[in-house]
């Protein structure tokens, strides 16, 4: 054997350079499903089951296609538990001259593997590079996703006429804030039956992973390119048209609403973000997609997961300690259970369970402006995240919870802290109207939790929030309350966080 090359979880792209840079003649690929990968947080079950039986269809594809590979199953006698052990047994048993794989998307592996001295290739399924984000950060007071989003939208011509955007506008996100009725007619994703495949993980996941998060079935998530690539096609026929203008709405009895489903595709790789966008281009140029929903749609990936992967890259290791306002509350247990009366946070939590889903709006305003409000250590809320959602590895997923959910970095990632309270989840969902608490009161047993919490929040933090421009206007109507009314306040707060 020549190289050994190794391809992890989430690396499931026929395009990917630890591949193009080596020949099935020569070399060999590894794979390996590891203990220590699918326990290091309590992952849900249904991503661990989505993962193996993605793996093992990548590795087939990759023998039809002509490579030798060493696939270690879990169950296998041998399996060695780790990914260091496996680069180690398995380079003893073929002595290749060398070991490479593609960079890992974790700061963690790609310490372990620098340390063992093995070759890493720049991962370029991506539509910038680290080095290039640094350079653009560098020097910059504020690093604004806004302005890295035009600079992406200006280097891949995505929704350009010439060097001007599209109809005239960067951003139509102000268009994009509408409420949602539910709707018989609304569309569904397309879902996947297990195959021979996908039912053999699904035991096997039932059998090692009993006591992890989450319901493992129904399972009907896609597990190959070609698959992913159906789903693609049906989000844009199906739900792209309205995905601008619900994008952050909420209801009860739809989960998905008219999101995408894509990012555990796109996360692991049977899906690039190109051609991702390139097709919901095409439908915009095509008369089958408003410029709202196209433009909001490609300001997701080549905006904002782009930038959050820049920030990543940019501030690890330091970024994960990161506590601007010191929270050190536990994370509440309903957040593994959903047993609560809010409904706003049973619902989502219970889909969570569900599906390893929520969307956008619910893991920002519901899970995480809650666990903010309630001043939970930042550390907890990260883990949750990364554990709960198929979609989740930690270069996306903590930018997202440090920095946006939970202020946690102090303003490097957005302008102000997400905080709201009731009143905003009353407008954006259904969930008010069958709640037991009420979101018009502010304070007293039966108000609405967030309402309390939220100035309770900023009060304790004016320290630090004041000064912010954005937040200006809420600390005047905070003054105009008056003392009584802000002991109320402050004390529904603490009767409310003591239940916890
Ligand atoms: P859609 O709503 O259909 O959006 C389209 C695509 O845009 C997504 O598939 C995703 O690739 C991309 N996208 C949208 N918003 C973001 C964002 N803020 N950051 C990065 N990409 C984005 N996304 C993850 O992919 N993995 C995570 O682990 C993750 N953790 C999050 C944690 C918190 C606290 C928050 C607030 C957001 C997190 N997000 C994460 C971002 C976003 O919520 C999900 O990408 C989205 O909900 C996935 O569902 P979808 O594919 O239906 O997305
Ligand atoms: C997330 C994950 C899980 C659950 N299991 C495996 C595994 O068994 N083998 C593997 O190679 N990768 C796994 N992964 C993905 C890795 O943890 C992933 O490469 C990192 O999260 C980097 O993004």
């Amino acid at each position: 054997t020549r190289n050994l090359v190794l391809i992890l979880g989430d690396q499931l792209s026929h395009s990917i350079s630890g591949l193009r840079h080596s020949d099935p003649e020569k070399d060999r690929v590894l794979m390996a499903e590891v203990m220590d990968e699918a326990t290091y947080v309590q992952h849900h079950k249904k991503k661990i089951a989505f993962l193996f039986s993605a793996m093992r269809h990548f590795a087939e594809e990759l023998k039809e296609k002509g490579w030798t590979v060493d696939y270690i199953r879990l169950d296998d006698p041998e399996n060695p538990g780790n990914l260091k052990d496996a680069i180690q047994t398995w380079s003893a048993k073929h002595e290749p001259e060398k070991v490479l794989l593609t960079e890992p998307g974790e700061w963690r592996l790609a310490e372990m593997f620098r340390k063992l001295n093995i070759e890493m290739l720049p991962d370029d399924r991506f539509l910038s590079t680290k080095a290039e984000f640094a350079e653009w950060a560098d020097g910059r007071k504020q690093l604004r996703m806004e302005y890295f989003y035009r600079e992406i939208r200006r280097k891949t011509g995505l929704l350009m006429d010439g060097d001007d955007p599209a109809e005239g506008k960067w951003n139509f996100d102000s268009e994009n804030r509408k409420p949602a009725d539910s709707d018989l007619f609304m569309p569904r994703p397309l879902e996947f039956s297990p195959d021979a495949m996908t039912s053999e993980v699904l035991e096997l996941v039932a059998g090692r992973f009993a006591d992890h998060f989450g319901d493992l079935e129904p399972f009907t998530l896609a597990v190959t390119r070609q698959d992913a690539l159906k789903a693609l096609d049906h989000f844009i026929e199906t739900a792209l048209p309205e995905f601008g203008d619900y994008q952050d709405a909420m209801l009860t009895d739809e989960p998905i609403l008219y999101h995408s489903l894509l990012a555990q595709y796109l996360n692991c790789g049977l899906l690039e973000p190109l051609e991702i966008c390139e097709k919901v281009e095409e439908a915009y140029r095509n008369g089958k997609a408003p410029i709202n929903a196209a433009e909001g749609y490609i300001r997701q990936i080549i905006g904002w997961r782009e930038y959050i992967r820049g920030i990543y890259w940019l501030k690890m290791p330091e970024y994960v300690d990161r506590n601007h306002f010191g929270h050190d509350r536990a994370l509440p247990g309903f957040y593994w259970t959903g047993e609560t009366d809010m409904q706003c946070l049973r619902s989502a939590i219970s889909q969570t369970r569900e599906l390893a889903y929520a969307h956008h709006i619910q893991r920002l305003m519901v899970t995480g402006n809650f666990a903010m409000l309630c001043g939970v250590d930042p550390v907890e809320v990260h883990e949750w995240y990364l554990a709960v959602y198929a979609d989740a590895y930690e270069w996306v997923e903590l930018p997202n919870t440090i920095g946006m959910s939970q202020f946690a970095d102090g303003g490097v990632l957005a302008s102000k802290p997400y905080a709201a309270s009731g009143s905003y989840i009353n407008r954006m969902s259904d969930y008010c109207g069958s709640c037991r608490f009420n979101v018009k009161k502010r304070t007293g047993e039966d108000a609405c939790p967030f309402n309390a919490l939220y100035w309770n929040f900023l009060a304790k933090h004016e320290d630090k929030l004041s000064d912010n421009p954005r937040m200006g206007a809420m600390y005047s109507t905070w003054k105009r309350f008056g003392s009584e009314e802000q002991e109320r306040i402050r004390e529904s707060a603490a009767n409310f966080l003591e239940t916890l």
